[in-house]
């Protein structure tokens, strides 16, 4: 009987507790006006704003995408690969509503995205679907997890689904052994330069997030 049946949400995925998201967004707004203030930004400003603009306001670049999360799988309402079965697995089930902490060891920002990269915890892989990255970049064997991320604001007309596929790109390039150019050492940790408008600050601190596993309907 379909009674009883439960309709799937639009994504699973850890959620920033309140107080964590102010804390993540003041990060994010030190790491642009550190970036945008620099010479070396100015000099490669082409790649976000066309040849015929000087500057670029950052903080106005991005456009907040709303609650911060960590996505695990994208469900589309049951309409993504994968969807059901996902849901009805049991550590997905066993791990609804209970607490993680995530670990947050970049931000990094492209002329379509603003993230921040998730180092997840074999326990939090757990939770992390089979073929995230091979489903995003099927030419390579990305290590699992290498996805993770949380979207804190994209540029215009640029879908939040962007900001994975920006981080995987420059996984794919230290993979390939382009380990992008050392700008200078940021408040928050050194930052690298990796070409086309990529810039990415490791943490010399990493930010430890606590976030709930739950769902998204919208
Ligand atoms: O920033 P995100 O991880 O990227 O969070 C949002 C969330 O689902 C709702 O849009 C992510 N998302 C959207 N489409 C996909 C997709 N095809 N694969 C994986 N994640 C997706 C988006």
């Amino acid at each position: 009987c379909s009674m009883v049946e439960t309709s799937l949400p639009f994504y699973f995925g850890w959620f920033l507790c309140p107080t964590q998201q102010e804390k993540l967004r003041n990060m994010a707004n030190e790491f642009l006006s550190a970036v945008g203030s620099l010479e070396a930004f100015k000099e490669h400003v082409g790649d976000f704003a066309g040849e015929a603009e000087k500057e670029v306001n950052l903080q106005q670049y991005f456009q907040d995408k709303g609650v911060l999360h960590c996505t695990t799988k994208f469900c589309d309402y049951g309409k993504a690969n994968g969807a059901k079965e996902y849901a009805e697995k049991q550590v997905v089930r066993e791990s609804y509503g209970s607490k993680a902490d995530l670990v947050l060891t970049a931000l990094f920002l492209t002329p379509r995205t603003l993230g921040a990269q998730v180092s997840l915890t074999e326990a939090q892989l757990q939770l992390w679907p089979e073929d995230a990255e091979k489903e995003a970049v099927q030419s390579a064997d990305l290590p699992r997890g290498s996805r993770a991320h949380v979207t804190l604001g994209c540029a215009e007309g640029v879908d939040p689904v962007q900001t994975g596929l920006d981080l995987l790109e420059v996984v794919l390039q230290c993979q390939q052994g382009d380990k992008g150019e050392h700008v200078q050492d940021l408040e928050l940790g050194p930052l690298t330069y990796y070409g086309k408008g990529v810039w990415m600050v490791k943490l010399s601190e990493p930010l430890n997030t606590p976030a709930i596993f739950s769902s998204f309907y919208g």
